[in-house]
């Protein structure tokens, strides 16, 4: 009879409860060497040239315009079938996503994990339906900032026009009520204080991009500046 110390006749070298079985049980369920965000290497999330912060940074042109919720209003104008003047309730009863994503600045700062509440751009054209000829979008915003997007970047996937940042109202200064976050750009293409969204059959530079930025600020080919274009 076999006793329960001795070997295994399989020919198993290794108990199951060895520390090395348990290690890759773990790594198994932690997805350890998937390409997933679990196990991702923190250095492949970091675009080429920024470094990590745990607050969040303020950068504006120096005013921060306080628009009261009764006379807020977003307007979609231009290149659209259907041209849209929301005012907040109109715009807070409009399909609500809830999205996390990392925010990476120019000005080399990134933060990872914002929770952002609000209505995805693809959402919100699906309601105004941009014509045919609809190549480009301005952002327009309560500071008289502008900036521009080519119209599939504004349709990204994870593009929102938020309304909140962890649960919480967009503070003043983040530029709430309403701000456009595009994540998978720069985040000067994030228009605070958003006002209107223009839709055009041509690109128009906005502030940023006409004083020596990208014209499109994708962080991980580093289209920090104009030169590089
Ligand atoms: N309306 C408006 N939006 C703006 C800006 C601005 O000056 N005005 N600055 C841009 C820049 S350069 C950056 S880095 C981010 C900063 O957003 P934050 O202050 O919430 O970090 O907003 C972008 N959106
Ligand atoms: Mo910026």
């Amino acid at each position: 009879m076999t006793q329960d110390s001795d070997p295994p006749a399989s020919g198993e070298a290794l108990p199951a409860d060895s520390k090395l079985t348990t290690t890759k049980q773990r790594w198994a369920r932690e997805g350890k060497f998937l390409t997933g965000r679990v196990a991702r290497p923190e250095s492949d999330r970091l675009p080429p040239g920024q470094h990590l912060v745990r607050d969040w940074p303020v950068l504006d042109l120096g005013l921060q315009p306080r628009i009261p919720l009764d006379h807020w209003r977003l307007d979609v104008t231009g290149e659209v079938e259907q041209p849209v003047s929301w005012d907040w309730a109109a715009f807070r009863a409009q399909k609500q996503t809830s999205e996390v994503t990392d925010i990476h600045c120019v000005t080399t700062w990134s933060r990872y994990d914002n929770r952002w509440e609000g209505v995805a751009t693809r959402d919100l054209l699906d309601i105004v339906m941009p014509k045919a000829g609809a190549t480009h979008v301005v952002l327009h915003s309560h500071d008289g900032y502008t900036t521009n997007l080519a119209l599939e970047d504004f349709a990204a996937e994870d593009a929102l026009v938020v309304h909140s940042w962890e649960g919480e109202p967009l503070t003043v200064e983040h530029g709430g009520p309403v701000r456009l976050v595009v994540p998978h750009l720069y985040f000067w293409k994030s228009a605070k204080w958003l006002k209107q969204i223009e839709f055009r059959t041509a690109d128009q530079r906005g502030f940023w991009e006409e004083r020596g930025y990208h014209n499109h600020a994708d962080p991980w080919l580093e289209e920090r500046y104009s030169d590089d274009e």
